[in-house]
């Protein structure tokens, strides 16, 4: 059979023949050499385009640091920019279209209408949406996309705007089949990636003053606004009704959000300084600083208090940048209403950058330090308020000690009245830690008084750990020591891994007591934490197991189900210590730490672990009270391992104590027969009350009362002073005693 009597093919002949009447295909078939010719050069232009434009998209940021970073904090973070681009736009959550296209396509009846109206309130939202959709056109010119002006209902034309006439022939040769668009930003033109923000600030680039005049979607935050009232840190007073309202807030916040939403976004707080700061002339040349702002979810008012106090507590000239970085919310008013926000409040040093992920505090920092480009980082909470002249001193100690990291004084923010607390200025704490991996706040020990020049100096302060959430270094150093441990997870524990780098690393840590910052410090943490995992632990695990060489073992007492954790690989950060030639941490102990006390180390102590009575096989024991409060020490059955909580020093001080608490005598009235009950309270280190003798036959003597522990009370659970008498009650022994 030949083809020719194929029906097939007659009656492919047959639609041929009738596509040719066509004239556009007519000349199609007429010229198909040309056309293909064309289309092969089209095709091959197009894949030089994306070939140039995957290169372009590529996040490698230009600056020095960069090839500074530790290249596998680079590389993780490319990695990541990379991976970004998969996830769904920030704004999915709010895109109307999405869920009615969903239902389309499942063929169910479309969502009720006042449901749509209860999930999105402000029309403004509809807007940005179809905008939105319009950029998807230019969506290649990002950095055109990110400059747009705020778009407007009132600056859109009424109606369709151009010629229904089909375009003339002269026109269609003149058009070419594709062309990019330029780039500009104020006139100069860029490639794209220049500018690696989703949104930059538009106040000094665009006329919005007429757009304010129109409908405007923040006057109903500024309407809650009551002039006056928390101005210069005053504390907030709520009716009966926003009281009960507040309460609720609170659970979910943490703080008193109703009354921050009361408060002016630009109130006055007041000078803490030391008076002396007033008179210190910094130099006219100084660093500048990149203010990095990472948040995860938080509140309207919070947030943007926090910027517009740096924008105008910090001189402009100091001020390079603030780059925001949103670690993944899904709070509505951290959409496209905040990126409005920026776009028409803030200077265009403000950047806004969207993680697409929940990546956590350590990582959302690395990308916020990665974006800066100003000389110095500094690194701020998202519930912060900036006292006077508070980033000079700062910048004028990096200035001349580039290898310092710097903090200023933290205030205190009431997270209930918003209230901003003042002392005399004179008196603040630096950082500490526990044992069990948690910082704490202690007193300037008295030789590093002596270093800076009294106890009333406003000379930079040596502190052994930093807080984490508020602290300036050299941009360059930053790197160069190591930025921070990429592999720890979400929050916590980074702080202490920073603070102990940086000594054991040949950096210096300082409180600078003339800047002042003031932060809102919550009772507990508003976000969720994925998978629920208790990274703190394991991010501290990770830092023990790096920097804290034998004197791990003091931490996993405390913690010994993180022994058997997973904690990831630490290779990377000891091959970092190794590279800096970092100290050992018994150096950091003796050199910048020495009053902290060493629970089982000789020069120390003379005794420490259990403390047995062997007549009943107790031990002294915590009870697992609180041991931030002073609380009646107890006894319990003996443990056959060394738990944390009946793990005991006698000191060289003759104090017999935990870490930071030491026992004495209670003064609160006693039980019968003279007999008194055991505190535990802060150790003060100057005997008295706090001193105790340990006999060769066992007997524990306080020094002040001359009694001695018994075992014998009451209540079992209770250790008790009692007059010294020869009973078996009364011999206590150590596990282990030093020669
Ligand atoms: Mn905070």
């Amino acid at each position: 059979m030949s083809l020719r009597s194929s029906p097939l093919t007659i009656r492919s002949k047959m639609i041929l023949t009738q596509l040719k009447r066509n004239p556009f295909f007519h000349a199609a078939f007429r010229y198909k050499v040309v056309i293909a010719v064309a289309v092969f050069f089209l095709f091959a232009w197009m894949q030089l385009g994306t070939l140039r434009s995957k290169g372009d998209n590529e996040f490698v940021p230009s600056g020095p640091d960069y090839q500074k970073a530790e290249p596998a904090v680079a590389e993780a973070i490319k990695q990541k920019k990379g991976k970004a681009k998969e996830y769904p736009d920030f704004d999915y959550k709010y895109d109307l279209k999405r869920p009615a296209a969903a239902a389309a396509a499942a063929n169910v009846p479309s969502v009720d209408l006042n449901e749509i109206e209860n999930m999105v309130p402000p029309k403004r939202e509809h807007i940005a949406v179809e905008a939105d959709e319009e950029e998807q056109e230019v969506v290649d010119e990002s950095a055109a996309k990110l400059l747009f002006p705020p778009s407007d209902k009132d600056q859109r034309p009424s109606r369709d705007l151009g010629s229904k006439r089909p375009p003339s022939k002269k026109a269609v040769e003149l058009r070419k089949p594709y062309v990019r668009r330029k780039n500009t930003l104020n006139g100069v033109s860029m490639k794209r990636g220049d500018i690696p923000f989703e949104v930059v600030g538009g106040r000094d680039l665009y006329k919005t003053e007429q757009l304010d005049a129109a409908y405007d979607e923040f006057a109903a935050d500024e309407a809650k606004v009551v002039p006056g009232l928390g101005e210069y840190g005053e504390p907030v007073k709520l009716s009966t009704s926003e009281e009960a309202l507040a309460k609720k807030v609170m659970e979910k916040e943490a703080f008193n959000l109703v009354a921050s939403d009361k408060i002016s976004l630009r109130r006055n707080v007041p000078d803490t300084r030391d008076p002396q700061c007033k008179k210190v002339q910094y130099d006219k040349e100084l660093p500048t600083v990149s203010v990095v702002i990472i948040f995860t979810n938080e509140a309207w008012t919070p947030l943007l208090r926090t910027i517009w106090s740096v924008l105008d507590k910090t001189p402009d000239e100091y001020l390079h940048e603030i780059i925001l970085v949103d670690d993944f919310s899904d709070k509505k008013h951290l959409g496209g209403k905040l990126e409005r926000y920026i776009q028409r409040k803030f200077p265009s040093k403000v950047r806004l950058k969207r993680l697409h992920e929940r990546n956590g505090l350590i990582k959302a920092r690395l990308v916020g330090a990665e974006l800066a480009t100003g000389d110095v980082l500094m690194f701020l909470d998202s519930h912060c308020e900036c006292g006077d002249d508070w980033v000079q001193p700062l910048l004028q100690r990096i200035k001349e000690e580039p290898k310092a990291f710097v903090v200023p004084i933290i205030d205190v923010i009431d997270d209930k009245t918003m209230e901003y607390y003042h002392g005399n200025g004179v008196y603040f704490q630096i950082g500490g830690f526990t044992w069990s991996g948690h910082f704490n706040w202690i007193d300037i020990p008295e030789h590093e008084n002596r270093r800076r020049g009294g106890s009333n100096s406003i000379e930079p302060t040596r502190t052994p750990t930093m807080a984490g959430g508020l602290f300036a270094v050299d941009r360059e150093y930053f790197w160069e020591i190591g930025s921070y441990d990429d592999e720890m997870e979400v929050w916590g524990g980074e702080n202490l891994e920073m603070s102990f780098r940086i000594w054991q690393c040949g950096g210096v840590l300082e409180t600078i007591p003339c800047s002042r910052v003031g932060h809102i410090f919550r009772s507990f943490h508003p976000y969720s934490f994925p998978g629920n995992k208790d990274t703190h632990g394991i991010n501290t695990a990770r830092t023990v197991e790096v920097w804290m060489d034998d004197y791990k073992r003091l931490f996993y007492m405390n913690r010994p189900d993180l022994l058997s954790a997973d904690i990831g690989k630490t290779e990377k950060r000891k091959a970092l210590k190794e590279r800096l030639q970092c100290k050992p941490f018994k150096w950091y102990l003796d050199n910048v730490f020495p009053q902290k006390f060493i629970l089982d180390d000789p020069d120390h102590v003379f005794a420490y672990g259990r403390v047995r009575n062997p007549d009943t096989s107790t031990c002294f024991d915590t009870l697992q009270n609180d041991e931030k409060d002073s609380y009646n020490l107890g006894i319990y059955p003996c443990h056959n391992f060394v738990a944390a909580s009946q793990f005991f020093s006698f000191s060289k001080k003759y104090e017999l104590r935990r870490e930071d608490n030491c026992a004495e005598v209670s003064q609160f009235g006693g039980l019968p027969g003279g007999v008194e009950r055991v505190q535990m309270v802060a150790c003060h280190g100057n005997g008295a009350g706090q001193e105790w003798i340990h006999t060769k036959q066992g007997r524990f003597i306080n020094k002040e009362t001359n009694k001695c522990l018994d075992a014998r009370a009451g209540n079992t659970e209770e250790l008790v002073a009692a007059p010294c008498k020869a009973v078996k009650s009364q011999i206590w022994y150590f596990d282990n005693y030093v020669s």
